[in-house]
């Protein structure tokens, strides 16, 4: 299976690591870590951009607004200066495929012009004039699953089957991107751990992974550093490393094509180990 992402093709035989890089003042794990003397550093966003590659991230996930419940919301021209630039700094540095965690229309058309490689929306193209846009890049787009909206999604999320009702959003949202002129062979299928689901639900998907995609779309996972793993194993953010280890594990061997993480290096280690356990030396 393979990727198209602008001027790189990404090879998903085996699952490849998606570096999370949020230019966020206030994202959960990592929120702020590039801001200095008030504004977005773009050399600190560059240093960890190459240090992620060197530990093997082949897609770097470029974020200008965190959807953490109760995180401030921002404006189109604040999202466009936390993410044009970035993407451009990078393009120009990196060789890596840039995606950009974006819902907003101008966004992802001035982040495609700009090189972007894939458009990773939480809101699946939702927003008036994301699918329209994003038809007019020729990039892949990630379609991630989400009940409500990120400030109240966790108050009380209900699903009678969780599995099958996340898995008809998804197909439905690739309908509207085919009917929009979005290829099937340009969209990737996201459950969206924690985005309106309580541990339960969150378990159930993870269990079902292959159930959540036709066997040619490919699945990309997110569950680094999650709540849920705070709350399953009683563990404060900077110590969910092993918890997300062993959950980006079991993601690939149930089919996840595309990990979405902060650990990169730790990630890469553990997934070129289950490569070699199924594709013997
Ligand atoms: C931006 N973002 C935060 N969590 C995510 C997840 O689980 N999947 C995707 N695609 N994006 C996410």
């Amino acid at each position: 299976m393979k990727l198209h992402c602008g001027t790189h093709t990404l090879d998903l035989t085996s699952p490849q690591v998606m570096g999370i890089l949020n230019t966020t003042p206030d994202s959960f794990s990592d929120g702020g870590s590039y801001y200095a003397g008030g504004g977005l550093d773009l050399d600190l966003v560059l240093q960890r951009a190459e240090q992620m590659v060197r530990d093997g991230a082949s897609i770097l996930d470029i974020g200008g607004e965190s959807t953490r419940p109760g995180a401030e919301p921002v404006s189109e021209a604040q999202e466009l200066e936390r993410v044009v630039p970035v993407v451009e700094a990078i393009r120009q540095r990196l060789d890596v495929v840039i995606s950009v965690d974006t819902s907003t229309a101008a966004v992802i058309r001035e982040s495609a012009a700009a090189g972007a490689g894939l458009i990773n929306d939480v809101r699946a193209l939702t927003r008036p004039g994301a699918l329209q846009a994003a038809a007019t890049t020729s990039l892949p787009v990630c379609l991630m699953h989400m009940q409500g909206q990120p400030g109240t999604m966790q108050s009380k999320p209900e699903y009678t089957d969780v599995v099958a009702e996340v898995r008809a959003y998804l197909d439905q949202r690739l309908q509207a991107c085919i009917d929009t002129g979005i290829a099937r062979e340009r969209v990737i299928y996201d459950p969206g751990f924690g985005f309106g689901k309580n541990d339960e639900h969150n378990l159930a998907l993870l269990r079902n992974l292959p159930q959540l995609a036709p066997d040619d779309i490919p699945i990309l996972v997110g569950l680094s550093r999650k709540s849920m793993i705070g709350r399953l194993l009683d563990r404060n953010v900077d110590q969910r490393l092993p918890g997300s280890l062993a959950l980006a594990m079991l993601s690939a061997q149930r089919g996840a094509k595309i990990i979405r993480v902060h650990d990169v290096a730790a990630t890469t280690d553990v997934l070129k180990m289950q490569k070699l356990i199924d594709h013997p030396l």
